[in-house]
């Protein structure tokens, strides 16, 4: 099968090329495959020569569309969900994934009960001897890695923590301990190597770093999380309101 690409007057004919691929890629012709087709089956579908096709490919790089690797062959570059996340609003993962119509999974990396590290005792207000379940997850969005997560939650909350299922907040309500307040704090980080490869991307690039301490309605500490964000897919987005004037106190 052959696609006809005629140049409009004026153009030259590798750019015709260059918006007849993109709009294959973009409606979806190659969605199975990451990897373009060969050189040789392209100038067969557009009926173009190699070097028509490889001025086309050349600029579809440099523009970002496609990605080369080295020894690999031509890669699409498949746009990853990129993610505003109202920092407002205390929701869970598998929430914000299903309210933005993406599937949300997880790839656990440690699950256990354990003594609590001094860090997270200091967090929960847990007393030294106080167990607590620990939860790492690579979190997914439509397969494509997040975030990694480390959560713990004092065992008193999860005593079956065995039967925590895809959501931690889930489990959690389930119980009568859905978490109702919390506290997050934000920060610029570059990942580690480990944490590169787990998240997909270059090493040292940079990352979201929060950690986040979430409570019940009576107070009490339900969650310490440290989490890394990949930085090319989550916007933190605040509301920011004009506070009400105060008033001088009447006299
Ligand atoms: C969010 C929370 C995390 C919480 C998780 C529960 C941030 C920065 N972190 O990712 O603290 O443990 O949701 O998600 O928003 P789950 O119910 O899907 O397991």
């Amino acid at each position: 099968m052959t696609m006809t690409v005629e140049a409009a007057p004026g153009q030259k004919l590798y750019r015709a090329v260059v918006d007849a691929l993109r709009r294959e890629i973009e409606t979806g012709r190659f969605a199975e495959a990451q990897l373009l087709p060969a050189e040789r089956v392209l100038c067969e579908l557009l009926d173009v020569s190699r070097t028509t096709l490889r001025k086309a490919i050349a600029d579809l790089v440099d523009e970002g569309v496609l990605l080369h690797r080295h020894g690999a062959g031509t890669f699409i570059h498949r746009a990853r969900p990129r993610v505003d996340q109202p920092s407002s609003r205390l929701t869970s993962f598998t929430d914000d994934m299903r309210l933005r119509g993406l599937e949300a999974s997880s790839r656990e990396l440690e699950r256990g009960v354990f003594l609590p590290t001094p860090e997270e005792a200091m967090m929960l207000g847990a007393g030294p001897n106080e167990r607590v379940f620990r939860l790492g997850r690579l979190r997914l969005a439509d397969g494509t890695p997040m975030a990694i997560e480390h959560a713990a939650v004092p065992l008193r909350f999860l005593p079956e923590s065995e039967r925590v299922g895809a959501s931690l907040y889930e489990a959690l309500s389930s119980r009568g301990f859905r978490p109702t307040r919390g506290l997050q704090r934000l920060r610029a980080t570059l990942v580690s190597d480990t944490e590169a490869e787990l998240l997909g991307v270059a090493q040292n690039s940079p990352a979201l770093y929060i950690q986040r301490i979430a409570y019940l309605a009576d107070g009490s500490c339900v969650e310490f999380t440290k989490s890394w964000y990949r930085a090319d897919a989550y916007d933190f987005v605040s509301e920011l309101t004009l506070s009400p004037p105060v008033r001088k106190a009447q006299r």
